[in-house]
Formats: structure tokens, sequence, C-alpha cells
């Protein structure tokens, strides 16, 4: 099959799309030699077909904010692929939003989510909502008048969102009691509720600990372990502030985090009151790192730069897309880096990756070493669907040993002549295979 032309004809339907056309370029780069052996895929139309979201939702979101002021935001939902299971996946609230990096989410989705071994299909949606300095009551205004519109599209056995940047705690409660007041029910529409009413324990650490648990898979095919390694994390997140925290349980030194404003360079290592106080940082809803410096002595705030020019052993990129650049790749691998393991979604260039898998260095991919959060997302479901809940040892173990078959799965497709493990390749086959076999399955729709 002629990748290059199929390319080509998406970028000329999709202009502009930067994200989402990266993302897809980046799978499409890992499936020749499946799309080769298997010709029923083309016949039957799969790549065209899976490329394309089922539907988009898009919509205005109009809401009064504390001065009393009449604003509109952008509201979205993208239901990408349904063929394993309901759409799935989180709602994204940053200025920066629009269709094409919620189309780039929703189709890497289908592929975490595929990975999992969980029945969830893939999506993603958001607004261009901006949280920094907004009042908690703004916020539920805001999420409120989001719902009005989104519970329509929404529901347990269809579309259940949850969180992404922007989106936590306090704002999943503000959508869940919207949509129970709108559709006269009580159930799991959205996952990463709170303890008391519907939420699985460990989903606000999954997502870090799942992607630690992967990063330990992965330098255990080379005989090591974290103790005593040192590590560069970015972000001051929901991700961060897990990888952060079992990291240093695991006998790791973290020695960064970042915001907008810069990084924090910590040689003493993020630990105890530390971690805690990323979370007071985060909830100040002031979207700066650089308070951290000032409280913790011994530290040091770099303004205006990225952590990827500290010496590190393990790289975490937990920010955003596109956060760590090819200039960045080239000083971690001068610096000795041996495991890059992305908790965002597609926080490297694709210049990025291929610096670090030139060099040989484990790279592994978000959708398989994120995926933890959404894989626990899928655990809240099947509690909810129960009406049961599990304890924390339990979400934890299971947590657990999803990662490690996801880690499994990239092995048995991804292992190269030379041993070495393309991840990006392994996770991209095995995450297609389940979700293109089903369609074939389910004709043509
Ligand atoms: P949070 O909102 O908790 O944290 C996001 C972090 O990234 C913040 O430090 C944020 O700073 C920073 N950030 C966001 N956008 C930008 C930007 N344009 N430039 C610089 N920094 C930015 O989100 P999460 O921790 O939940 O998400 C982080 C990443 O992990 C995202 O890629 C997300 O898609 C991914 N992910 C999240 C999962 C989850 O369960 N939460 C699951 C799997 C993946 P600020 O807000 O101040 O801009
Ligand atoms: O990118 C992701 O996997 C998430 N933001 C989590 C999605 C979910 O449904 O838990």
């Amino acid at each position: 099959m002629d990748l290059q032309k199929f390319m080509n004809n998406l970028v000329a339907k999709h202009p502009g799309e930067k994200e989402y056309l990266q993302a897809v370029r980046e799978v499409l780069e890992s499936l020749e030699e499946v799309l080769d052996a298997n010709p029923q895929f083309e016949a039957a139309g799969i790549l065209d077909r899976i490329v394309e979201p089922d539907r988009i939702l898009t919509f205005k979101v109009p809401w009064v904010d504390d001065h009393g002021k009449v604003q509109v935001n952008l509201g979205y939902r993208v239901q990408f692929n349904n063929a394993i299971g309901p759409y799935k996946g989180g709602l994204r609230f940053h200025p920066s939003v629009n269709l094409s990096i919620l189309k780039f989410l929703g189709f890497e989705q289908i592929f975490k989510n595929s990975l999992t071994t969980l029945p969830m299909g893939g999506g993603k949606g958001g607004s261009d909502f901006n949280p920094k300095g907004r009042s908690d009551a703004e916020v539920m205004r805001f999420c409120q008048a989001f719902m009005l519109e989104l519970w329509r599209m929404i529901g347990p056995e269809t579309d259940v969102p949850a969180g992404d940047i922007g989106v936590g705690g306090r704002e999943i409660g503000f959508l869940y009691g919207m949509y129970k007041k709108l559709a006269h029910e009580n159930t799991g529409v959205l996952t990463g509720k709170g303890i008391n009413w519907g939420g699985s324990l460990i989903r606000p650490e999954a997502t870090g600990f799942g992607a630690t648990y992967f990063a330990k898979e992965m330098l255990a095919t080379k005989g090591q372990t974290f103790a005593g390694k040192t590590v560069a994390v970015s972000g001051f997140g929901n991700v961060s502030w897990g990888v952060v925290t079992k990291v240093t349980e695991l006998g790791g030194k973290v020695v960064t985090i970042s915001g907008p404003d810069g990084y924090i360079y910590d040689p003493n290592g993020i630990s105890g009151e530390k971690i805690d106080y990323m979370l007071e940082l985060r909830a100040s809803n002031m979207d700066v790192v650089a308070p951290y410096a000032d409280e913790f002595p011994g530290s040091e705030f770099h303004a205006g730069k990225r952590p990827w020019e500290v010496k590190a052993d393990v790289a975490m990129p937990c920010a955003t897309q596109n956060e760590l650049g090819v200039d960045d790749a080239k000083k971690l691998v001068a610096n000795g880096v041996t495991c890059v393991a992305e908790g965002a979604n597609m926080p490297c260039t694709p210049e990025a990756v291929e610096t670090f898998q030139h060099a040989k260095v484990l790279f592994g991919p978000g959708k398989a070493v994120n995926a933890g959060g959404v894989a626990t997302s899928g655990l809240e479901m099947t509690q909810n669907s129960i009406k049961m809940g599990w304890t924390s040892e339990e979400v934890d173990a299971k947590l657990h040993h999803i990662m490690v078959s996801i880690h499994n799965s990239c092995v048995k497709y991804g292992t190269e002549k030379d041993g070495y493990i393309n991840y990006v390749k392994g996770a991209n086959i095995a995450g297609f295979l389940k979700v293109a076999n089903s369609m074939l399955d389910q004709g043509i729709l």
C-alpha cells in the first residue's frame, strides 16, 4: 500500500491540522509491514475509515464570569472509533485547544485504549476555556454550561469522558453533577469521579503510577532499576505528580519539574513535603512553578527554559505535546540518558524520537506509557457496573498487571533484529491489530 500517497491525500483533506496529521503519520509509519502482510485491511478500507472520526460535535459554551460579563468558549467532543467498546477519553480545558489537537488525542486514544486489554473505544473532547485565575464559582458555571450541550452525546455505554489537562477532580464533580441533573440517572458516565460518588481509588495517581511501572519494565530489559537513578520530569500537574511520587518510592531521585514559566532544578530530590507542595502549586491556578524555589532552599528556578538540559538517567516528559524537540533530545543523549518514557501525549517531536531511537536509547511512546490512566478509568467503569468498590491494593495490582501486559505487547511486536525494542512500532502494531480485526468482523460502518 502506498502510504505516502495516502498521507498526501489526508494532508490535502485536512490542511493545517498539524497535530492530527503528525499523530497519523507516526502510526502509519509503524504499520507498513502489517498492512503488506494483511491485504484484507486495505480491501476493507480499514485505514481510510480509522483515520476519520465517527463524528465530531462542536458547540458554543456561553457563561457569565464573576464580573457579570458574558463569556463564550468553544466546546468539542470527537467520537473517533468504537469498534472495541464505548468511546472513551478525556476532556481538555486549555486555551490552546482546537480541533486538530483533539483529533490527534482522539486518534491516539483508539490505540492506547486497545493496548489496555479493556473494552474501550477512542474519543476526546474539551474546550479552549482557560482555567488560569478563574474562581471555583466560574469553573463551576463553565462546567455546567459545557455539560448542558455535551450530555446528549454521552452515556455509560456510548461515550465516557474523563479528565485531561485542566480537568481534574473538581471539574469532573461539576460536570457529573450537571449530567446527573439533566439525565435523571446516576450512572458512571464520567470517570475520575470523587471516591464518595462512584470514583475509583488510585485513579488520581494512575497515569503517573502506570507510567512509572512501564518505565520500570523498560529499565528491567537492561537489567536496571530506578534505585539511584536521576530522573528529569516536566510539568507539575496530575501526571507529573504521580510520576514524582512513584519514582521516589522506587528509589529514584526526581530533580526537575516545570511549568509554562520555566523549570525547577532541585539537586536534593523532589520528595516528601515537596511532592505535596506540587499539589498546592497546581491548586493555586496560577500556572507557575517559580514559587517552589523560594519555598525550598537549595533548588533553582530557570526562567523560560525546559528541564532537558539537566543531566539525567531517565527523562519523563509529562506536560503537553511537542514539548521536547530535537535539540533537547540531543542534549539528553549527550548527557547519557538511558530511558525516555512519555507521560504526556506526544510530548516528543518526531525528530526527537528519531534521535533517541538512533542512539538506541529506550524510548516509550505516550500511548503505551500513559495508558494506566485510562486503564484505571476502565476499572472505575467496571466497579460502577458491578456497583462495588475495590481497595487501593486491588486497583493498584490490576493497574500494575495491565502495564506489564502492555510492555509485553510492545516487546512482542516491536523487537528488532538487533534486539533493540522499538516501543513505538510495538505499541502501534499491537494497538492497531485488535481494532482493525474488530472492524473487519463488524462490516463496513
Ligand atoms: P494537568 O492539567 O494536571 O497538568 C498539565 C501540565 O502541563 C501542567 O504543568 C501545565 O501547565 C502543562 N502544560 C499544559 N499545556 C502547556 C503548554 N501549552 N505549554 C507548557 N506547559 C503546558 O494535566 P495532566 O497532568 O492530566 O496532563 C499532562 C499530560 O498527560 C497531557 O499530555 C495529557 O494529555 C496526558 N495524559 C493525562 C492523563 C490523565 O489521566 N490526566 C492520562 C494520560 C495522558 P499549565 O496548565 O500551567 O499550562
Ligand atoms: O489521555 C488520556 O488517556 C487521558 N486523559 C485519560 C482518559 C480517560 O478516559 O481516563
